[in-house]
């Protein structure tokens, strides 16, 4: 008889544990999961064909108004654009087609005839340019 009031005493405490386990599992599940999206933005470089700083804006704005760009930078001594973009919404070659669309010729596409004709006289850029320039660049002097 003690046996039996000893081992029921047991399988009560066993489960009486087992119950506590249960109760703190649900509460670690419902504690709210902090979520951390984080953007996995690509940086890229390219050749782009300019003279001033109209172009500049013209350049930049073209990027500017894709979805995901986090930077659109145009060096109008280099000739070249620094852009950021998260891969999810945009890509490399969108970008490329929104400068060629806006009359600009990239590294890869030639700017859009149409569009080349309607930019204001200073920025009708000479399509011969040399892109991406390294080292010492002379600045020109047509930043207006
Ligand atoms: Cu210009």
């Amino acid at each position: 008889m003690r046996k039996v009031i000893l081992s029921l005493i047991v399988i009560a405490a066993v489960g009486f544990t087992s119950c506590k386990n249960d109760a703190k599992k649900d509460e670690k599940k419902s504690e709210p999961t902090e979520v951390k999206k984080d953007v996995a933005y690509i940086d890229a470089s390219f050749g782009v064909r300019g003279n001033c700083g109209m172009c500049k804006t013209t350049i930049e704005k073209a990027v500017n108004n894709l979805d995901g760009i986090s930077k659109a930078e145009w060096d109008r001594l280099r000739k070249k654009i620094d852009v950021s973009f998260d891969a999810s919404k945009t890509n490399l070659d969108a970008i490329h087609k929104a400068i060629a669309n806006s009359g600009y010729d990239t590294d890869k596409l030639s700017g859009s005839e149409d569009a080349y004709n309607n930019l204001p006289g200073c920025c009708k850029y000479d399509h011969s340019m040399e892109m991406s320039l390294k080292g010492e660049v002379k600045d020109g002097g047509k930043g207006h």
